[in-house]
């Protein structure tokens, strides 16, 4: 199985420890096609990669390719926001990973959203749970 997971990069990198974490705990289930987005040395700021065209085509072929979207959306990131719309549209199965921290409220186009999957966590366990029980659906 593989799995695209999506996490905040230019909208901050904040949580970028948790998204390396999430990876982690996803590869003992499947191929994680993702896997710089929990790379703790990329930082928001960066521009000494490749250019923003070649990422965005790169990244959609990755989305075509994958089983099933994991998408920790705590942090507001427009590209992962991009990246939901998109594979719902292509009809995959994606969960949306919410953190209840510091009073945010999760977008209504991501909450209101029925064909996704959206969990609100607290702790990583929680989180742990909830993509085994959608690992285990699809
Ligand atoms: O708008 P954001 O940058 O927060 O969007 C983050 C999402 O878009 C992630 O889920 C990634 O899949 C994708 N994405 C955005 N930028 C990149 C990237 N390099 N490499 C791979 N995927 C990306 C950007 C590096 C840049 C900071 C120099």
């Amino acid at each position: 199985m593989k799995i695209y997971f999506a996490g905040s990069i230019r909208g901050g990198r904040q949580d970028a420890k948790l998204y390396e974490q999430l990876i982690d705990y996803l590869k003992a289930f499947a191929e994680v096609l993702t896997e710089h987005v929990g790379d703790a040395a990329l930082t928001s700021a960066g521009d000494d990669g490749p250019d923003d065209q070649f990422i965005h085509d790169r990244d959609l072929d990755w989305l075509k390719e994958a089983d099933a979207v994991v998408a920790e959306v705590t942090t507001v990131s427009m590209g992962v926001g991009y990246e939901i719309g998109r594979a719902v549209e292509m009809k995959k199965p994606v969960l949306c990973l919410f953190r209840n921290a510091n009073n945010k409220r999760l977008s209504a186009m991501i909450s209101g959203c029925n064909e996704l999957e959206v969990i609100y966590y607290t702790g990583f366990n929680e989180a742990k749970d909830a993509i085994k029980n959608f690992l285990k659906k699809h």
